[in-house]
């Protein structure tokens, strides 16, 4: 596993969607990159393995030369072919084991959960952080699972030992309330690639912790 990922993870986790953005993930990370960003994740529903891996490719690309970390989210099969840093897996994707036997110890695993129960069996998963969600209501996930109080981030956050990434409905207005409930890193995707300046969005979220 990565260690430590906590000093690695910045406060903003930005993750990319072409439906939202009508952009191609490769546009929304430079746009990103401009806007501070240092760790991206891209996340795609809906293309296909070869439209995502040709589409990864590029962002990958582009977030290199900027010394941006890359996630995958899902296609464990698409990070190693792109040489991404890293994956975020959900409950229903390959299990984390197999993930960090097919990418190695060197590679970041991300993985989400939806209750306590789940965030404290991620604790003992060889994965590097735990996502937490959804913490709002959002419609940015088709068939997302009951909304997670702030409360809860408060007490898994006191019980895990690997750092906690909230997600699900966060936009600029509540991102300090999830700071202040404990998370350590906030990964949002309409709350930021939704807006007509992503790179200005970005900067003002990453401003709020500054
Ligand atoms: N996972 P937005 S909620 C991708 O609960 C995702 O695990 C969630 O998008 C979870 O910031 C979610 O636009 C959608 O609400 C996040």
């Amino acid at each position: 596993m990565v260690a430590p990922l906590l000093e690695l993870l910045p406060k903003i986790y930005p993750i990319t969607d072409v439906r939202i953005s009508r952009l191609s993930h490769a546009a929304q990370v430079e746009r990103l990159v401009a806007g501070g960003a240092e760790f991206v994740q891209l996340r795609d529903k809906t293309a296909s393995a070869r439209s995502f891996y040709e589409a990864a490719l590029e962002a990958v690309q582009i977030a290199r030369r900027a010394g941006v970390r890359i996630i995958i989210n899902d296609r464990v099969d698409i990070a190693l072919a792109v040489g991404a840093d890293g994956v975020h897996l959900g409950q229903t994707d390959l299990p984390p084991e197999k993930a960090r036997v097919l990418l190695g110890e060197g590679r970041i695993i991300g993985f989400s959960t939806h209750s306590f129960e789940q965030a404290m069996a991620a604790d003992s998963l060889p994965v590097d952080y735990i996502a937490v969600g959804p913490i709002f209501q959002t419609s940015t996930k088709e068939n997302p699972d009951d909304v997670v109080c702030l409360e809860m981030i408060e007490r898994i956050k006191r019980c895990v030992s690997k750092p906690v990434v909230a997600i699900g409905g966060i936009t600029y207005e509540r991102a300090r309330a999830v700071a202040d409930a404990g998370a350590d890193s906030l990964a949002i995707i309409s709350g930021i690639v939704a807006a007509d300046d992503i790179a200005g969005r970005m900067r003002d979220l990453l401003n709020l912790f500054d």
